[in-house]
């Protein structure tokens, strides 16, 4: 499978908990396969597999976790 990449612009986080807790969001879905979340940056940069995970699904997981993506 061929990974791509894309960087979300996310807001809302303020600690290293909340990295965590968006970090395991992306980790936990089916598809991707790496995050790296970036607490100063506000930012998580995502690998993932686009035929079976979506930007879309990204962005719902990591707004169920309670932060906002804006980009
Ligand atoms: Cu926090």
């Amino acid at each position: 499978m061929a990974l791509a990449e894309i960087t979300l612009r996310i807001e809302g986080m303020s600690c290293h908990h909340c990295v965590m807790a968006v970090k395991s969001a992306l980790r936990g879905l089916a598809g991707v396969s790496s995050a790296d979340v970036s607490l100063m940056g506000k930012k998580a940069v995502v690998s993932y597999d686009p035929g079976t995970v979506t930007v879309e699904k990204m962005k719902e997981a990591v707004e169920e976790a309670g932060y906002q993506v804006v980009g």
